[in-house]
């Protein structure tokens, strides 16, 4: 991935986080969560996530397994979305 492309994708990853860390703490907990997968599934036509599966992909973004998503978790995430985009 060519830097111009990184920065883009830090960018877009920032602000979706941030659109939906509601109480600007920095991270995502799973109520934080729900509608930030619900909103990817739309972009990607695919139905809204069930609890099982929102449990699931809150365990494979937690990778340090503290209940929340910080911005670092996040972005390993959002690359393998802009990878299979782009
Ligand atoms: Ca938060
Ligand atoms: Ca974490």
């Amino acid at each position: 991935m060519s830097s111009g492309k990184v920065l883009k994708m830090t960018k877009e990853a920032r602000e979706l986080f941030d659109s939906f860390d509601s109480n600007h703490d920095g991270k995502i907990e799973k109520s934080e969560l729900i509608p930030l997968l619900n909103k990817i599934s739309k972009i990607y036509g695919l139905p809204n996530p069930t609890q099982s599966e929102i449990n699931e992909g809150f365990k494979q973004l937690d990778l340090n397994k503290n209940n929340l998503i910080e911005f670092e978790e996040f972005i390993h995430f959002y690359q393998e979305l802009y990878n299979q985009m782009n």
